[in-house]
């Protein structure tokens, strides 16, 4: 991230609507400032030049990673967009916006001075900015905005009761809530953002929905939602700066962001993905493009972070008991119509048997610190069904797929079986410690309901049953391995 600047502004009106004027600046400032404190409204008596409407005036104090004229220049923007003419100096305007402090910078240009030059005398800049931050200390005059305002007074300026206070600047969110219990998780949920993931050396751009959580204390009301989004942002765009991230890590950064943020003692982010991956069809080799479903989860402590990769993707499958029900009276049949037993049992086993078929969709996760490739998940999961579908299929494709799915017939028990078997041959070095999570819903053919199966466990548990048979009762969860 590029350095963070510690800025304070001074904002007036005096012409038209002056409070939604203040609102409305404060607004667009946020596009690149994140606004940490704002005043209470003083109505105050024009300074200067005296024929003129009565001001409103705010301070507000943030934090942006623009350089002081960058900074110049966005304001000046938007005093521009908000209809403000070049007009005499010191006279009417709908809005007027100051930089007082940036960090402790001393500038002197012709059209930019920092301080700003004449807040020693203004009460109408002075009493908003004690408000916020009365320790503040002005870099040239070595004295604290409390200091600066004992010297002026506060002759001329009135605070707005009930005025832009009410509706911005008291943070209900950190008052105490009646009933207090804590909460273990407060957030946001379908927050939608491109993303850019780097995936074979180069960039990508992904659409991604984000969940993230704080968890809240008895003491506070509210989790700040906006800063949420603040944070959102600076992490996905610090990520999309480095051109070489992951989910995972991008999980990570946005779980670690929110403690900061939130002052959480815990925070989740869950992220998913469509991810594109190119297969080739089964026979004829045509180039297909097949989208899977990629799925990060993080979670943050005050002590630790763990975080998961995973995968969804679709599949087939053909139900072995339906299969196993036809092959017999098939053979029945045969017989009926003369055929010997020995001769009925050749022809089923070279003729496919019919049995009723279903898309099933698989989900691997798997909870570790170690990489794990997508792509090999993908894989396992598509292995573990009767047949892998394509989006494209010519004739002989379709033949392979059917005939591959009608040989490899399977419960969803057996699908979630094959996952975990497969998880323990390709991770032998992952750790006892490593989570994995096999689930497996069928959208039965035959009935209107779907069937499910799932396995999770540490990779210890599963391990040993797949390598002994011994069956091992303690089967940790995904929120015991994620707290633990
Ligand atoms: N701004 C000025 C001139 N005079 N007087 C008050 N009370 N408030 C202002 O914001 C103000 C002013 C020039 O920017
Ligand atoms: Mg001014
Ligand atoms: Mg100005």
């Amino acid at each position: 991230m590029s350095e963070r600047h510690q800025i304070y502004l001074g904002l007036g009106s005096n012409l038209g609507d002056r409070q939604s004027n203040i609102l409305q600046a404060l607004q667009k400032l946020r596009d690149q400032l994140t606004i940490e404190a704002v005043s209470s409204c003083y109505e105050t008596e024009p300074v200067g030049y005296l024929d003129q409407p009565p001001f409103l005036n705010v301070v507000c104090g943030g934090m942006t990673s623009l350089a002081p004229y960058d900074l110049f220049l966005f304001i000046k923007a938007i005093e521009r967009k908000m209809g403000r003419q070049r007009t005499q100096r010191y006279g009417p305007r709908p809005i007027d916006i100051d930089i007082l402090f940036f960090d402790d910078l001393v500038l002197d240009l012709p059209d930019l001075v920092i301080p700003h030059p004449r807040l020693a005398e203004r009460a109408f800049l002075l009493v908003p900015l004690v408000e916020i931050a009365p320790d503040k200390v002005h870099p040239i005059l070595k004295r604290t905005a409390a200091e600066l305002l004992q010297q002026v007074g506060q002759e001329g300026v009135r605070k707005v009761e009930r005025g832009l206070k009410m509706r911005f600047g008291r943070d209900i969110q950190e008052e105490r809530p009646l009933i207090p219990a804590s909460l273990s998780r407060v957030g946001i949920t379908g927050v939608e953002r491109i993303i850019r993931i780097a995936k074979g050396g180069k960039d990508n751009l992904f659409w991604a929905t984000i969940d993230l959580f704080a968890d809240l204390n008895p003491r506070q009301t509210g989790v700040h939602m906006s800063r949420f989004s603040d944070t959102l942002d600076e992490v996905v765009d610090e990520i999309v700066s480095q051109r070489s991230p992951n989910i995972e890590s991008l999980a990570v950064q946005l779980a670690q962001a929110i403690m900061q943020s939130q002052q959480a003692i815990r925070s989740e982010v869950r992220i998913s993905i469509k991810y594109p991956m190119e297969k080739w069809t089964p026979v004829s080799a045509k180039k297909t493009q097949e989208l899977y479903t990629l799925i990060s989860i993080a979670v943050c402590t005050t002590e630790r972070v763990k975080r998961v990769v995973g995968v969804e993707a679709e599949g087939m499958t053909a139900c072995p008991c339906a299969q196993e029900m036809v092959r017999t009276y098939s053979q029945e049949r045969l017989q009926e119509e003369g055929f010997s037993a020995e001769q009925a049992s050749k022809v089923l086993e070279i003729l496919p048997i019919a049995t009723h078929n279903q898309r099933g969709k698989g989900t691997l996760l798997i909870g570790a610190e170690q990489e794990i490739r997508a792509e090999d998940l993908v894989e396992i999961v598509e292995a573990s069904m009767s047949a892998e579908t394509y989006d494209l299929l010519k004739r002989a494709d379709e033949l392979f797929v059917v005939t591959k799915a009608h040989d490899n017939p399977r419960f969803v028990e057996d699908v979630v079986r094959e996952m975990l078997q497969r998880v323990v041959d390709t991770y032998p070095d992952l750790p006892d410690e490593a989570f994995v999570l096999a689930k497996q819903v069928n959208f039965e053919g035959i009935h209107k309901y779907n069937a499910l199966a799932e396995r999770y466990g540490t990779l210890a548990e599963i391990r040993r049953e797949v390598l002994t048979g011994e069956y091992i009762k303690k089967h940790t969860t995904l929120g015991e391995w994620l707290e633990s």
